[in-house]
């Protein structure tokens, strides 16, 4: 079959429609193919030119390859529509409607143990102490010569001390504070010393790390009744109710007379005397390891737990929940 100028303009015609009605990339590929590839329509064409006089060859081929560009051309055009039409679906359907309600934020809360601290800073605070924090790895002058601990203390054994190296160790107190805040200042000397402390012990009313607030005041004319006093103040302003409590006597190392503190706390409708912390006369040994005079001044300390006052507070019985960051738990505060 010779190739025909109407057949061109027919397959033309053809071609026009099947493009135009391409919803695909994908088949305008195989539209592509079916009239230019190697068996297309018009590549048959221009096979047949060898058929035609050598006369006719040209002109009929040129017509040919011009049909060739219009298809080509109408390809393209086809294409960068269905792109162009893609892309706005995309675009309208990723579309972020900014009128819409927002889901709301959750919002955190202090943790109980913060709250205690901050409560316990707010009452020192306004009695004139400075707050005084220090570091958490310690060594042996600091955590345990220093405050008149002997040698063979068994605070001071890897039983219940935790070591990094014979003379570097985690504070089991917070008194190496205490003890750094002296060597710094002179007297009258009113601090606390709030922190985290460490010691091996695991079970429901111990927590190998915990919070302890140390009070120390140094000055002339201090006295065990000065003491008292000042733990009847703190516990009338943090259980904002009037409390018993009552000092019975103890036993530390760095403190003499030493007594602890216990509260007469309400327990279902019955009520039990609760242990609130240790306090003291700092001991002359003490005042001498950071060269102040016994002779002159006299040292009130007082150390109690954060961790402990919370669970007394707030009714808990087991310290671990204050550390498993459940925040069941932590939202009822
Ligand atoms: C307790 C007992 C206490 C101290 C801590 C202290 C500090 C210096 C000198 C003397 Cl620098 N004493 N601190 C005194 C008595 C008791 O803590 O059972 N805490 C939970």
């Amino acid at each position: 079959m010779k190739p025909h100028l109407e057949n061109i303009e027919q397959i033309l015609k053809e071609a026009f429609e099947v493009i135009n009605h391409a919803a695909t990339s994908h088949e305008l590929e195989i539209v592509k193919s079916n009239y230019l590839g190697k068996k297309g329509k018009l590549t048959d064409l221009l096979k047949q030119l060898a058929t035609l006089d050598a006369a006719e060859r040209p002109k009929v081929g040129q017509i040919i390859n011009q049909a060739k560009e219009k298809i080509i051309q109408a390809l393209d055009e086809r294409s960068n529509a269905l792109t162009k039409a893609l892309v706005e679906a995309n675009l309208n359907q990723e579309a972020i409607d900014i009128t819409l309600p927002s889901r709301g934020q959750v919002l955190g809360s202090s943790h109980p143990i913060s709250k205690v601290r901050r409560l316990v800073e707010e009452f020192f605070v306004k009695m004139g102490f400075v707050v005084v924090e220090g570091p958490e790895i310690e060594n042996e002058f600091y955590n345990f010569t220093a405050l008149n601990i002997p040698p063979h203390h068994p605070a001071r054994t890897t039983h219940d001390t935790f070591y990094f190296s014979d003379n570097t160790m985690l504070r089991s107190q917070t008194s190496p504070v205490q003890i750094r805040a002296m060597q710094k200042m002179s007297p009258p000397i009113r601090i606390i010393c709030p922190g985290k402390v460490f010691r091996r012990d695991n079970d429901a009313t111990h927590a190998p790390m915990f919070h302890q607030v140390e009070m120390l005041m140094v000055d002339k004319n201090l006295n065990l009744a000065n003491l008292k006093w000042l733990v009847g103040e703190f516990i009338k302003f943090f259980f904002k109710e009037k409390i018993e409590y009552r000092f019975r006597p103890s036993y530390f190392p760095f403190t003499e007379p030493s007594a602890e503190v216990d509260l007469k706390w309400h327990v279902g409708d019955s009520w039990r005397w609760l242990e609130l912390g240790g306090c003291g006369v700092v001991h002359p040994n003490v005042l001498k390891a950071v060269n102040i005079d016994p002779q002159h001044y006299r040292g009130l300390a007082w150390g109690f737990g954060i961790d402990r006052l919370a669970m007394i507070y707030y009714g808990i019985n087991d310290i671990r929940l204050f550390f498993e960051n459940d925040l069941q738990f932590l939202e009822q505060f």
